[in-house]
């Protein structure tokens, strides 16, 4: 297929880069890791996106998970609409921030008190600094590969697109931070216990996705988050479930929930701003009541808790229903189904890690259970793929180590869609593969080498 030529994209992207890093607020959004121009969006609805060249795509990022019910629901415009006529930010307390932290608390009674910021990152960065002045302790432990948003602490082997381009560890984050960092490995309980002993009560905590979502989809291993939180408490180390992903997503309560394992403190973002800047942190009443103002530890935030934000999340929280998980995890089958079938009929290797509504394809025959295996994968196999599905109308991530996100406006027409033009592609990509192989082999008989 020959590549798309997306003219006002194409214009556009070259705007970009003369104003904005890369052409982008967010690295993974260029492109970098799979080539070619990225569409520039113009608008979207339920599961469609459309780009400035009136192209359109069935999209399987949905803004990186927090559209758990589509782009632009009519409920949620409807309900934006009615109070921003109200204000959008009062740099005061309002009763909807109330609400929001109680809607919370009813569906993760772990977290007794929250504090809204306004990202993930910000939610993990100060679920941090509250586990240190709680504990004493300078060290955290984190897992290669995942990803805890851009706090400097958090930049070291970090997963999602700093994997993706390359700068597990960035620049810019000092020795000393790097120092305080420790990295064990995912699903390998062992690796953990020997960072405990060699770093005996100086640990102040553990933070870990339940569900990884930055390697790629790495579900836990059977016991894994049970024996974090029995590594915890035998060492005094506040234990943090960074449930950005996976926060309402897997479940109502998110994956505390669905694995049955209780954290110190829970950091949330996504699905809990309903698609506009939330992020929060909360848990344990004795930690939380160490955040400023009823306690030392400082944060703060302009429009933290702003009523936009809010009602967003409000909204978003009220439509969870069991009825829509079970969709979601219907549709997250039959998507991770067809794609392992498409693989076998093309006779390509291929690892499909799924999880209800978040799912990543991974080219290699061995099982992807951590950092290590997801990155011995064919990540120049992923961008061929990706470059055939957006040509054939299907939008995933443009990146190997990231989550495909299902949402209530995807129907099985989707799914069928995108499972067609992985068909496609994949049997594309088999040709392709080996017109290659066969004039390798001749241009070999030619100079002799075969
Ligand atoms: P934000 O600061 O981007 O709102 O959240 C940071 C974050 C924290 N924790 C987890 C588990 C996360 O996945 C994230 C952010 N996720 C990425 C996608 N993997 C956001 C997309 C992007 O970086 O552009």
């Amino acid at each position: 297929m020959s590549p798309v030529h997306r003219g006002a994209s194409r214009r556009l992207f070259i705007e970009a880069k003369r104003i904005l890093p890369g052409g982008v607020d967010s690295p993974v959004r260029a492109f970098s890791a799979v080539g070619g121009t990225p569409p520039f969006i113009r608008r979207a609805r339920g599961a469609r996106i459309l780009d400035e060249d009136g192209r359109s795509y069935v999209d399987f990022v949905m803004s990186w998970g927090p559209l758990i019910h589509g782009h632009a629901p009519a409920g949620l415009i409807t309900a934006l609409a009615d109070v921003a006529a109200r204000g959008t930010s009062f740099g005061a307390p309002t009763a909807l921030e109330v609400d929001l932290g109680l809607a919370v608390r009813r569906l993760m009674p772990s977290v007794e008190r929250v504090r809204f910021v306004n990202s993930g990152t910000e939610a993990t960065m100060s679920a941090l600094r509250v586990a240190r002045a709680a504990s004493g302790r300078d060290r955290v432990i984190k897992f290669a590969g995942c990803y805890h948003g851009h706090c400097d602490a958090f930049l070291v082997q970090a997963g999602s697109g700093a994997t993706t381009l390359g700068v597990p560890t960035s620049p810019g984050v000092s020795r000393a931070v790097a120092a305080d960092t420790l990295v064990a490995h995912y699903n390998d309980l062992g690796s953990v216990d020997r960072l405990f002993r060699a770093h005996r009560a100086q640990i102040a905590a553990l933070i870990v996705e339940p569900l990884a979502g930055n390697m790629g989809v790495v579900p836990p291993a059977a016991g894994f988050l049970e024996g974090l939180r029995t590594l915890c408490d035998r060492h005094g180390t506040i234990l943090i479930f960074d449930e950005v992903i996976s926060g309402f997503r897997v479940s109502p309560g998110g994956a505390q929930e669905r694995f049955g394992v209780r954290p110190d403190l829970t950091c949330l973002g996504k699905i809990i701003g309903g698609g506009l800047p939330v992020g929060a942190y909360g848990g344990r009443t004795d930690l939380m009541e160490q955040v400023a103002p009823a306690g030392p530890v400082y944060q703060a935030g302009t429009l933290s808790g702003n009523p936009l934000a809010m009602t967003a999340g409000l909204w978003a929280l009220s439509q969870l229903s069991p009825a829509l998980y079970a969709r979601l995890d219907r549709l997250g089958q039959r998507l991770a189904t067809g794609l392992a079938d498409a693989a076998r009929q093309a006779g390509l290797d291929l690892q499909v890690n799924a999880h209800g509504s978040v799912l990543t394809p991974f080219f290699t025959a061995s099982p992807v259970r951590d950092y290590q295996s997801a990155t011995r994968t064919d990540t120049a196999a992923y961008a061929r793929f990706f470059r055939g599905m957006l040509t054939r109308g299907i939008y995933p991530p443009p990146s190997q180590f990231e989550a495909w996100f299902l949402s209530g406006a995807h129907t099985t027409r989707h799914i069928d869609l995108a499972i067609e033009a992985a068909r496609a592609t994949m049997h594309a990509m088999r040709r392709r593969a080996r017109t290659a192989r066969k004039k390798s082999g001749a241009r070999r008989q030619e100079t002799g080498d075969a």
